[in-house]
């Protein structure tokens, strides 16, 4: 097996067992991020092979206060498949992760291919249906700490995602309020305007990065824009609910 192979084989293990393993760059595997990019790519091909199907991408670092929280600068993108989704008001299980945080994000679900430098008309009349959305990350590596490489081919640390009811694009969604709460308690309190000024750039940057390495989005998939706020370690008990303002609320419980 290759080098890229072994690790894309091991980053994948350890998201199929919920194991955290030692991150790539303090040790003797360090790559570049044209190789990070391309272990993501492995390891998503083998969860392809069991059975699961893509059905978008995220895009990550999109708001200052996910880059001051994790002390990466760049804005990333990884693959999302369908077994990562959750049902709205639904469960997720502690024992199936790490250590899982959440986050409040917007959805975009896009009704045709976009791909390449796409202007911001061009992109969001790419777009049919947007969602309030919370993702759930859970990196692989020991203590949640990486490096931009690490957590790219870790697949940006992403493990599940809940996206509540689908509504027509509001006429402007650059400055939506965005409650979080845990039991009813306000955790994290933002505006949509966190992600990039406007989350329409979100995309636009999804198109950009993700077809520099060979991903065209497709109709039918969804692109997470990122969080508007920094993210929340999760407990089992919890109720966890988004309200974006115009879009509506999302609900997830733990146990
Ligand atoms: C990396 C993923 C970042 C976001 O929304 O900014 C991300 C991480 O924080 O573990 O998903
Ligand atoms: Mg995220």
């Amino acid at each position: 097996m290759s080098r890229l192979d072994t690790i894309a084989e091991r980053l994948d293990s350890a998201a199929a067992k919920a194991s955290a393993v030692a991150q790539l760059s303090t040790g003797a595997d360090a790559i570049t991020l044209d190789e990070a990019y391309e272990i993501q790519a492995r390891s998503i091909a083998r969860r392809l092979l069991r059975g699961e199907a893509l059905v978008g991408i995220k895009m990550g670092f999109t708001s200052r206060a996910k880059m001051v929280q994790m002390g990466v600068a760049d804005l990333i993108w990884g693959r999302l498949t369908d077994a990562m989704m959750l049902e709205d008001g639904g469960e997720a299980s502690m024992e199936d992760y790490v250590h899982p945080r959440i986050e409040p994000e917007i959805a975009f679900r896009l009704s045709r291919p976009l791909s390449g430098n796409v202007s911001l008309p061009e992109a969001i009349s790419a777009v049919d249906a947007v969602a309030p959305a919370m993702e759930l990350i859970d990196s692989r590596y020991r203590d949640f700490k990486f490096s931009l490489e690490d957590v790219v081919a870790d697949n940006c640390s992403s493990s599940g995602f809940v996206i509540g009811a689908w509504s027509k694009p509001p006429a402007d969604i650059a400055n939506l309020g965005m409650v979080m709460r845990f039991d009813g308690r306000p955790v994290e309190i933002g505006s949509s305007a966190g992600i990039l000024g406007n989350p329409w750039r979100s995309l636009v940057a999804a198109a950009r990065l993700a077809g520099r390495y060979g991903f065209q989005l497709a109709p039918g998939q969804i692109v997470l824009a990122g969080a508007a706020t920094a993210a929340q370690p999760l407990k089992a008990g919890l109720h966890v609910a988004l309200e974006t303002e115009g879009l509506g609320r999302v609900d997830l419980k733990v146990k």
